[in-house]
């Protein structure tokens, strides 16, 4: 099957309206998203849903949260560059598939990386949420093997889901004075950024988060009463 494709880049894009409409989000404080609602051609995106949804050896874990055990409302996998620290999240820890087990995963690495200039992303989980009760609670990539400021790129299949971002409440020790002698929470309340955003992710987008979005925000992908078909979601990572 011959699955390579083009991205939609400054590069080779034809229309200048795709590109236009990337859109960079600043989150205020170091933190930022951009949006690329029609980052690989819609067409194509159907074969890599098709492809993914067959072939990926998807799994249900089961997590440990709060000390309670329960399965995780999404199919998952996990690939990633030989010789890396292993991801372990919630009590588990995923086997690490080899990027040669599924070529295709490579082209599409190789998309994100031309649309992400200075990117290395090595790690790869995806996520499959087979109907509108499947769903990603709030939480933030902060797992020390990506660092304090590492660069998320998520591309989208299939079903239309929103993506929701929260800023996380300041804890005590961000209230405490900064060196420019006011309080974090002041200078937060200042500031005219939103404190909450959602974000419809399109069959075939890009969403990259960057800066200190781990540290200070949470993200989201809520159930969905009416919803009934399947999405697929790929989250590229850079390991240190
Ligand atoms: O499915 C999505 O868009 C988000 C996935 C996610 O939050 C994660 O993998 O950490």
């Amino acid at each position: 099957m011959n699955l390579k494709l083009k991205a939609v880049s400054e590069s080779t894009n034809p229309n200048p309206n795709d590109t236009a409409k990337r859109r960079a989000i600043d989150l205020a404080n170091g933190s930022e998203i951009i949006y690329i609602p029609r980052f690989l051609p819609f067409e194509e995106s159907w074969k890599w849903f098709d492809y993914l949804n067959k072939e990926i050896p998807w799994t249900r874990p089961t997590l440990r949260i709060f000390g309670r055990s329960c399965v995780q409302p999404r199919d998952t996998c996990y690939v990633a560059s030989l010789g890396l620290p292993e991801l372990s999240y919630s009590g588990y820890q995923p086997h690490a598939y080899s990027w040669d087990d599924y070529p295709p995963l490579k082209d599409i690495l190789e998309a994100v990386h031309k649309a992400l200039p200075g990117s290395s992303f090595n790690s790869l989980l995806l996520n499959r949420y087979k109907g509108g009760n499947d769903n990603v609670g709030w939480h933030s990539d902060d797992e020390k093997l990506y660092g304090l400021t590492p660069e998320i790129a998520s591309v989208s299949f299939g079903c239309e889901r929103e993506f929701l971002l929260k800023k996380k409440k300041p804890d005590k020790a961000s209230q405490e004075k900064s060196s420019d002698d006011e309080p974090v929470s002041k200078r937060q309340k200042k500031s005219n950024h939103a404190d909450q955003h959602s974000f419809t992710l399109k069959h075939g987008s890009l969403l990259v988060m960057r800066g200190y979005t781990q540290r200070d925000w949470v993200h989201s992908v809520p159930k969905r009463a009416k919803v009934e078909a399947t999405r697929i979601n790929l989250t590229f990572r850079h390991v240190l």
